[in-house]
């Protein structure tokens, strides 16, 4: 029995999570039997960040650890049909998502100052209300931290918005304007690029970075396929 733990739904989305919903996808795509659960407090979670499954017991915590897991799992289903070539593309396309641009949404969402206040009721409502601002605001102070660490937080509005600009273009030109990355079937790098931009693309109230994708018209409509094939999508239903 396979179960995925993701983040509840928030700002439009079903999914909330890019890589909740590129695990959610790998395991649609691989046609495995799985349940998923909420869990809107990702401290529960074993490293303290979401998703992680849980295999008759076993709990693999990360993605990409998923993927692996899922990979042998299934003999190698995931990564079949992928050259070598291929896999040194999509896992340098991943890094680019995951390890770059996914900072720079988060960014977007947290440390603006006029969009944190969806951010204060999308996820923390469960906490009792007296205490959400006070809650928010250490984790906002957190991520704010965790920007600068990385290198982006130090830059202006305007250069953070060049790097993303840079990103989307990448990820544009790499994104076939029919079919999918490496085959005519997609794969779990399809999903990872796929759920990255789901995030951006219909992210509500849209963000600054929302407005900024708009032009990447060849980016939204990949994305749409990879969702519309596996028929798994991140935002809510009433808005597909
Ligand atoms: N490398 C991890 C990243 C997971 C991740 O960053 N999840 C976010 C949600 S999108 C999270 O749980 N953040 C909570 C936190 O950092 O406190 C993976 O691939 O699963």
């Amino acid at each position: 029995m396979l179960e995925l733990v993701t983040l509840p739904p928030a700002f439009g989305m079903r999914n909330v999570s890019p890589f909740c919903l590129k695990a959610e996808m790998l395991l649609t795509d691989l046609e495995l039997d799985f349940t998923l659960r909420e869990e809107p407090d990702p401290r529960k979670a074993p490293k303290g960040k979401l998703p992680f499954l849980i295999d008759d017991g076993q709990i693999v915590a990360d993605s990409e650890l998923i993927t692996e897991h899922l990979n042998g799992l299934t003999q190698g289903r995931v990564y079949a049909g992928l050259s070598a070539t291929d896999k040194s593309r999509g896992v340098a396309l991943t890094r680019l998502a995951e390890d770059h641009l996914y900072w720079i949404m988060v960014a977007s969402r947290w440390l603006d100052e006029k969009w944190f206040p969806n951010v204060v009721s999308g996820f923390f409502g469960i906490a009792p209300a007296p205490l959400r601002p006070l809650v928010a605001g250490m984790a906002r102070r957190q991520v704010r931290q965790t920007y600068h660490l990385h290198g982006l937080g130090r830059h202006t509005p305007e250069e953070q918005r060049g790097f993303a600009q840079r990103d989307l273009q990448a990820l544009q030109d790499a994104a076939p304007a029919d079919g999918f990355l490496f085959a005519a079937v997609p794969s779990v790098y399809d999903f990872c690029v796929a759920g990255m931009m789901a995030g951006i693309f219909d992210n509500q109230p849209a963000t600054w970075l929302t407005h900024l994708a708009v032009p990447y018209t060849r980016l939204r409509d990949y994305t749409d396929r990879v969702q519309a094939h596996v028929g798994v999508f991140g935002r809510e239903p009433r808005s597909l």
